[in-house]
């Protein structure tokens, strides 16, 4: 064989190499995709969540473990790294959310004022209108339900912080509690708006632009 039939068969044998891998890595996405989570509701009509936020998901729950994250506290009080949550239609969905994370500040100070809740957003008990905008570590938001929730910060100089998920309530924590109507049955996107993914473009990138740390979705069902 000539010089020119082995290179079509390297160049052929390389497409190959390149094709396969490809294949592995659309199919590796698209069967693992994010868990889903059901809370186990009081009534079909009232459901409660709990939530933390975190500087940093740790190796014991992420092969990311610097990403900044949020976890939810499962039927059995396991704290996990599940961002896609199953909710009844038209209940009542009370959340307390502990954040262990520090300011990072919103772009658009618009999203420092709590919207689309039933009641007020509490933060450590005190009700909130607005948070400056320098405040946020992170927002919990649900756009196509008008949810906006801005989530206070642990100090700068606080004593205990916690470094590592999933963090104790012994750790410096601020507490966020909050009410919204999950309304009709859909599939609804919730992320954060802050631009909290420290080390990334723009704070945009990473935890930010990936399922299961700083986005998922509501299953309304
Ligand atoms: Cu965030």
């Amino acid at each position: 064989m000539g010089s020119r039939g082995w290179k079509a068969i390297c160049v052929a044998g390389g497409v190959l190499v390149v094709a396969t891998a490809i294949g592995f890595y659309i199919g590796g996405w698209a069967t693992s995709g994010p868990a889903s989570f059901t809370p186990a509701s009081q009534s079909s009509r009232s459901v409660n969540l709990t939530i933390q936020t975190v500087a940093a998901i740790g190796p014991k729950l992420s092969p990311n473990p610097s990403w900044v994250s949020y976890l939810i506290r499962d039927n059995s009080n396991q704290w996990r790294r599940t961002t896609v949550w199953k909710l009844p239609a038209h209940a009542l969905v009370h959340v307390t959310l502990y954040n262990f994370d520090g300011a990072s500040g919103l772009r658009n100070p618009f999203l420092g004022a709590p919207q689309g809740l039933v009641g007020s957003e509490r933060v450590d008990g005190k009700v909130l209108t607005a948070m400056p905008p320098d405040q946020p570590s992170h927002t919990f938001a649900v756009p196509e339900l008008g949810i906006l929730v801005p989530i206070a910060p642990v100090a700068d100089d606080a004593k205990n912080p916690c470094d590592v998920a999933p963090c104790q309530l012994s750790s410096d924590h601020r507490t966020i509690t909050f009410t919204f109507r999950t309304g009709k049955p859909g599939h609804y996107r919730w992320q954060c708006f802050v631009p909290c993914a420290a080390g990334w473009l723009y704070g945009f990138g990473g935890p930010m632009q990936s399922l299961g740390y700083m986005d998922g979705f509501v299953n309304v069902v």
